[in-house]
C-alpha cells in the first residue's frame, strides 16, 4: 500500500466528525511522522495532528501511549484545578474506533491523533528573547506539575535515554564497527568525544551516589516542543511527551539551552555562527527557576551549567554515532546532515566550557 492509502485507512479508523478536506505533512521533528488534518464540520473547520510513532525508536508503542494517557490525564486535572483550559494547555488524544487511543495499521505501524491546538506557534529558533523566557517558565512549570506524579508507573520508553555513560559506550561501539567506513572522515570529532570520557560520568555518578534527585522530566525540551499562545505571547502547552520519564531536571534545563541559546540552528554549516548566547542563557535560567518555584536542590542548581554542556555533548555524540551507523535514527535531508549537526553541538560544547564560570555566576544571581 502506498503512503496515501495507509493514511486514509488510519484516518478512517478514528472517531472524527465532519468531512476530511486536507492532509498535510507538518512540523520539523526528527523522529515521528506528523500530519495536520482538516475536517469541515457544521461548526466550521476542525484540525487535528496525526502522528505515526517511530517504531524503531520506540520499541513498545503501547507502553508509550500508556505514559501519555497517564501524563495528559494528570495534567488536565491540575489545569482544571486552577481554572485553566485542559484542551489547550496540554495535549488531548482522540479515540480510535476500537476504543484505544492509538491505531495499528495493516503494516503494523502505530498511529495516534491529537486535537490541533489552534492559535499557537512552535518556534525552531528564538525570534524574540521573551519567547525563550516563556518556554523556560512553561518547562519549569511542567516539572512542578509532574512533581507528585507516581513516577514508578511510567515506562522507560527509551531505556537509558539520557544515560550519557551508556551513550558513550554506544558511541565507542559505533566507532569500532565503522559499518559505513566513515570513521576516517571524522577523526577529529571522535577525538573530541574521547577526550571527554571523564566528563560523561559526572551526572550519572551524582545520580548513582544519590546526590541528585531523580524526578519526572520531559527529556526533550527543545523550543519547538512548546506551543506558544499567539494572542497572549505566553508559553501554553508542552508537547512531544514521548520521552516523559524519570530523569534529571538539570538535563531538561540543559537540553533547552543546547537548542535555544545557540546563536545558530542545530544544523548550521557555518560554525562561525555558532556560540552560546549568555543573554539567552540568563533569560532561560531566570524563567526556568521561576517555573520550578524553588523545587531544585543546591546540587541541582550547582549543576545546571553541567546539564547544558552534558546535553549538548550527548546530542553531538548521538548525531555522530548515527552518522557512523548510516543515519538510521534521526531524519536527515542531506547526506552529511548528522555530521553538520554533530559539529554545531561540539562547537557549542567548547564555547560553554570556556564560559562555564560565567554560566555558574548567572545561576547564582537567580537562585
Ligand atoms: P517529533 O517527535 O517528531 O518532534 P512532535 O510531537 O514534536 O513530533 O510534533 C512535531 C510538530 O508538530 C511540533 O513541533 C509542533 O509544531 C506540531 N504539533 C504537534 N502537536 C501539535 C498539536 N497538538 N497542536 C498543534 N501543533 C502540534
Ligand atoms: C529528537 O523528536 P524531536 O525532534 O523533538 C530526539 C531528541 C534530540 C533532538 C535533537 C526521541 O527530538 O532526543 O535531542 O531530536 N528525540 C528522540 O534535535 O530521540
Ligand atoms: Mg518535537
Amino acid at each position: 500500500m502506498d503512503r496515501e492509502q495507509i493514511v486514509k485507512e488510519v484516518v478512517g479508523s478514528f472517531v472524527l466528525l465532519g468531512d476530511l478536506r486536507e492532509i498535510s505533512v507538518y512540523g520539523s521533528g526528527h523522529i515521528n511522522d506528523t500530519f495536520r488534518l482538516s475536517y469541515e464540520t457544521e461548526n466550521g473547520i476542525r484540525r487535528y495532528i496525526l502522528q505515526r510513532m517511530n517504531r524503531s525508536v520506540f520499541a513498545a508503542p503501547e507502553e508509550l501511549m500508556e505514559n501519555i494517557i497517564g501524563v495528559t490525564g494528570w495534567l488536565k486535572e491540575k489545569i482544571r484545578e486552577v481554572g485553566g483550559n485542559p484542551e489547550r494547555e496540554t495535549l488531548t488524544l482522540v479515540k480510535s474506533r476500537n476504543g484505544n487511543y492509538y491505531y495499528q495499521d495493516s503494516e503494523g505501524e502505530y498511529w495516534r491523533i491529537y486535537l490541533f491546538v489552534e492559535g499557537t506557534t512552535s518556534y525552531d529558533q528564538v525570534e524574540r528573547p521573551e519567547d525563550f523566557y516563556q518556554s523556560a517558565v512553561t518547562f519549569g512549570h511542567f516539572q512542578r506539575m509532574m512533581a507528585d506524579y507516581p513516577a514508578r508507573t511510567l515506562h522507560e520508553t527509551i531505556p537509558g535515554f539520557h544515560n550519557t555513560v551508556k551513550r558513550f559506550g554506544d558511541f565507542k561501539r559505533a566507532v569500532e564497527a565503522d559499518v559505513c567506513g566513515r570513521v576516517k572522515e571524522v577523526e577529529e570529532e571522535i577525538r573530541f568525544v574521547m577526550e571527554r570520557e571523564a566528563f560523561a560520568h559526572t551526572l550519572c555518578d551524582l545520580e548513582a551516589r544519590g546526590e541528585i534527585p531523580v524526578r519526572v522530566t520531559h527529556n526533550d525540551t527543545k523550543l519547538n516542543n512548546i506551543l506558544m499562545d499567539n494572542e497572549t505571547g505566553k508559553g501554553l502547552c508542552v508537547i512531544d511527551l514521548d520521552t516523559v520519564m524519570p530523569g534529571l531536571a538539570v538535563n531538561d534545563f540543559g537540553d533547552s539551552i543546547r537548542f535555544g541559546a545557540s546563536t545558530g540552528s542545530e544544523d548550521e554549516k557555518d560554525l562561525s555562527k555558532i556560540s552560546c548566547d549568555l543573554d539567552l542563557y540568563r533569560i532561560y535560567t531566570r524563567g526556568f527557576l521561576e517555573g520550578c518555584c524553588g523545587a531544585l536542590t543546591d546540587v541541582e542548581l550547582d549543576h545546571l551549567p553541567t546539564g547544558a554542556i552534558m546535553m549538548t555533548f550527548e546530542c553531538g555524540m548521538r548525531f555522530l554515532a548515527d552518522y557512523l551507523e548510516g543515519d538510521h535514527y534521526f531524519k536527515i535531508s542531506r547526506k552529511e546532515h548528522n555530521l553538520d549537526r554533530c559539529r554545531t553541538q561540539f562547537k557549542l560544547v567548547r564555547d560553554m566550557e570556556e564560559k562555564l564560570e560565567e554560566m555558574k555566576a548567572i545561576v547564582n544571581e537567580y537562585r
